[in-house]
């Protein structure tokens, strides 16, 4: 399956390229290795625990709190910085996820846990010299080394800082001084819960309510140096987790998957998913789709755009659409925001019209740098269903802070088949003319819609034959 994945993920992506004034290179785009194998390079070993806090109810809906535990390794050549109060040290988002009837969702995101000093475990290699442990200003994780942080560290308010204060691009944030802190959003009341914590609504956890339903958690490493070293696409890593039926406490379920976002699980569980991997000028994006067929005929499209560590952020997505197709069921769906972050939460707004299905932040970055953009460590879920099956083609990314477009492979809806074209090749010609008369009479089974029954009532006649010369040529 890995290799799979690996495969078709290379074969999108090599076909992404960049219009407008950003630059999208290809490369193969579920981790597994850094990018450049030197210098520092931290990523997640291992998700280790899950806190589970229980639930405060806010605005009427029941929130239920986690926190997900990490241990960190260093598996560059360079020691990696980790000063408590400077901007080199690592800041921790964790996010989870659910797949569901064919989607994957983002259910949950808590803010970023703030790490302050780092021990000298071996995880993930055998541990060399180099790394100074905590009690020193100055701590860093050593060549090869680990470092554990427990689910109840990683969930400490006190310690949770702002996503919005993070730079994800460059890893840079401003170090957790006191006047920094000081800045940070206040916690909310009646809250004490769940504030900066993950946040999952009762009815995404619910077990009668997601039949059959994979949970994962996910948490990523950002730092400066990690990111100057251009080792800072495989900083993600995901574990599957189970929700028990009382009080939704969750549980790890088997091993972490290292250096994948959990986007990438989504084929694990739908095989016929597949990937684009765009990467900007500051940041990658992930994009995974499918298209299943639906009882009635029609197709469902369905895209999950995940941001990896673009700063400059999504803010606009389309897909052609040819003219005869009739799109339906349009929707937008993205994660909220909490504990007084100061991003706004407002749905992007669909339209079709021109040839294209269009989903649009509501302001741009002039209008309003706080938007609803699409940003590092979240997944929107872009869907609709079309009248026509599903071929390769391009769709378009829109850039928040820059305004270009990046084309982006994908599926899209096929240009319909003219009336009387049975074998769709462009043309109406004798061999349309021959498959007609082959299905002269009733249809089988009196099911309406067979090659040549070209007015659906179930019967291939004259009528048929006559549409077909119409159109001849
Ligand atoms: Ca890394
Ligand atoms: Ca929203
Ligand atoms: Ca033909
Ligand atoms: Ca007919």
């Amino acid at each position: 399956m890995k290799s799979r994945i690996l495969i078709g993920t290379f074969a999108a992506a090599g076909l992404a390229l960049g219009v407008g004034q950003m630059t999208a290179t290809a490369v193969p785009g579920d981790g597994g290795t850094s990018d450049t194998q030197v210098g520092t390079d931290v990523i997640v070993g291992a998700i280790n625990g899950v806190s589970n806090y229980g639930t405060n109810t806010v605005n009427g809906v029941a929130l239920y709190g986690y926190a997900f535990g990490t241990t960190s390794c260093n598996i560059g050549t360079a020691v990696l910085r980790w000063s408590q109060a400077s901007s080199f040290h690592p800041v921790i988002p964790q996010n989870a996820y659910r797949i569901k009837n064919g989607r994957i969702e983002q259910i949950g995101m808590s803010w970023m846990k703030y790490g302050f000093c780092a021990l000298q475990e071996s995880l993930c290699a055998t541990c060399q010299s180099g790394g100074v442990g905590c009690g020193s200003s100055q701590s860093t994780l050593g060549i090869g080394c680990s470092d554990p942080y427990g689910s109840s560290l990683n969930g400490s308010q006190s310690g949770l800082g702002p996503r919005s204060h993070v730079n994800a691009s460059s890893g840079y944030f401003p170090g957790d001084t006191s006047a920094e802190i000081g800045t940070w959003p206040a916690m909310p009341s009646g809250q004490s819960l769940i504030a900066r914590r993950i946040q999952i609504k009762a009815d995404d956890l619910n077990p009668t309510l997601n039949v059959g339903a994979v949970y994962l958690a996910e948490a990523q490493y950002v730092h400066p140096d990690d990111a100057a070293a251009n080792n800072d696409n495989n900083n993600a890593s995901y574990i599957k987790v189970t929700v028990a039926a009382s009080g939704y406490a969750m549980a790890l379920s088997g091993s972490t998957f290292q250096q994948k976002p959990a986007i990438y699980h989504w084929a694990q569980v739908v095989p016929t998913v597949a990937y684009s991997v765009v990467d900007m000028a500051d940041g990658r994006f992930i994009v995974g789709y499918n298209v299943s067929l639906n009882s009635n005929g029609t197709y469902h499209y369905e895209y999950a755009i995940y941001n990896m560590n673009s700063d400059s952020s999504g803010s606009s997505f389309s897909v052609p659409i040819p003219a005869g197709v009739t799109v339906t069921n349009a929707t937008f769906k993205d994660i909220a925001y909490h504990s007084n972050e100061v991003y706004d939460g407002t749905d992007w707004t669909i339209l079709n019209s021109g040839g294209q299905l269009v989903w649009q932040c509501t302001q741009t970055f002039a209008q309003n740098a706080n938007a609803n953009a699409l940003r590092f460590g979240t997944l929107y879920n872009f869907a609709f269903d079309a009248n026509s099956a599903g071929v390769t083609g391009n769709t378009a990314l829109g850039v928040f802070k820059t305004g270009a477009s990046i084309a982006v492979r994908g599926l899209v809806p096929a240009t319909p088949c003219r009336v009387g074209d049975l074998d769709c090749n462009g043309i109406i010609d004798g061999a349309d003319l021959g498959s007609l008369l082959a299905n002269w009479g009733p249809c089988p089974g009196g099911t309406p819609g067979c090659p040549g029954d070209l007015n659906n009532n179930g019967i291939v006649d004259g009528a048929d034959l006559g549409t077909m010369l119409a159109n001849w040529g």
